[in-house]
């Protein structure tokens, strides 16, 4: 097939999702056409079959919103000319859906599109006043609307009250890519010192200072060490709750990082204090490491982690403490969660199980 997958380049899951996607179904033979505003930030340079667009939006003094909805439009229309795609794949819904309709109509009505449904396209931004109508009708007149977890679904037909069926294909990961090295958990370090890691975009949502909230009490007991992976408007808050609850020099910000897949295998636990979380890509990324995880019970991440971690109300860094300790002080524990985090990674989330689930997809929608 031909495909043109759209995305936000950013980093945050969505976009990190369609460029692993786009990338997997061109090692399947596919030929695909990535659009977005600027390179993605996960995409690796000279993969056969795979061809990245930019989208340019031409800024004018009239426009204080340059209509970047608009121009996508216009690119799609072009790759769709230019490359005879058969068929589009948006990810997160505004504006990529409302701009995909736009291109159809413009064409005659012969462009299909499915859409993606990632999260805080429904759960934030769609919901809100100013979007919550056009999102909607691009949903309905979507071929196919996706959303990443089963609760992701029940939220759009709840907020929305669209009437159109929503499949579930939750997201996946590269078990090859995000694997345990010899890297020894702490009971078998001389140190014992305990790794705790967290990774996300530092939005509001993900309510980082809550994580930090949660170490400073895991450091008073046991030897700890927190890594903050990712950047975003909350890091500073973050570090200065670190500074206040006295545990900063615990606590090291590592930024945004390529090499993900090298520092996950180094931590002994995950910690996700979301608000909200249609899924958790981040979570799965270290369960695929092999690294148990303490997450707030939001969203679909209980989709995401089963059995293999714990779950805590959200805003309760005390209770996320505890089952840290919990978890953190016992070792045959810690080594059953950590295999079967790893086993479930594989069984339920692996790129070929979930690429293949897409694939039926489309072909349901080209015929
Ligand atoms: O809202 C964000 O933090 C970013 C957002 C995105 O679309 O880039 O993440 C959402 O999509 C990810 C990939 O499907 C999911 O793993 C995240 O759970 C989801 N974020 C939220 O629901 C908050």
């Amino acid at each position: 097939m031909r495909i043109g997958i759209v995305c936000y380049p950013t980093v945050g899951g969505s976009g990190v999702v369609a460029t692993e996607m786009a990338m997997a179904l061109a090692a399947r033979g596919h030929e695909l056409h990535l659009l977005s505003y600027d390179r993605p930030s996960r995409l690796r340079g000279g993969i056969p079959g795979l061809r990245f667009h930019e989208v340019a939006v031409t800024a004018y003094p009239l426009f204080r919103y340059p209509p970047y909805d608009l121009a996508l439009a216009t690119r799609m229309l072009e790759v769709r000319e230019e490359a005879k795609v058969d068929l589009f794949h948006v990810h997160y819904a505004i504006p990529h859906a409302v701009s995909a309709f736009l291109a159809r109509s413009m064409c005659g009505g012969s462009l299909k599109f499915v859409t993606t449904l990632h999260g805080t396209d429904i759960t934030v931004v769609g919901s809100d006043r100013a979007y919550l109508r056009p999102t909607r009708f691009a949903l309905e007149q979507s071929d196919a609307v996706t959303a990443v977890s089963q609760h992701l679904a029940d939220e759009t037909h709840l907020m929305f009250g669209v009437k159109k069926h929503v499949d579930v294909v939750h997201n996946f990961v590269d078990t090859e890519r995000f694997k345990p090295t010899d890297h020894k958990p702490w009971h078998q370090r001389e140190d014992g010192e305990r790794i705790i890691v967290h990774a996300s975009n530092f939005r509001p949502v993900k309510r980082v200072a809550d994580v930090v909230r949660a170490f400073a009490s895991i450091q008073k007991q046991i030897p700890a060490r927190l890594l903050l992976l990712g950047d975003g408007p909350d890091r500073e808050h973050a570090l200065a709750v670190a500074a206040d609850l006295g545990c900063k020099h615990r606590v090291e910000h590592l930024g945004m990082r390529d090499d993900l897949e090298q520092v996950l295998p180094t931590a002994d636990l995950f910690l996700s204090a979301s608000q909200t979380e249609s899924f958790g890509l981040s979570i799965l990324e270290a369960m695929s490491c092999g690294v148990p995880c303490v997450s707030t019970a939001v969203g679909g991440v209980s989709e995401v982690i089963g059995d293999t971690g714990t779950l805590v109300p959200f805003s309760e860094p005390e209770m996320m403490a505890n089952a840290a300790i919990e978890l953190l002080s016992n070792p045959e524990l810690h080594t059953s969660q950590s295999i079967a985090a790893r086993k479930r990674a594989i069984e339920c989330f692996s790129t070929d199980r979930i690429v293949s689930q897409y694939e039926s997809i489309y072909k349901r929608v080209l015929s």
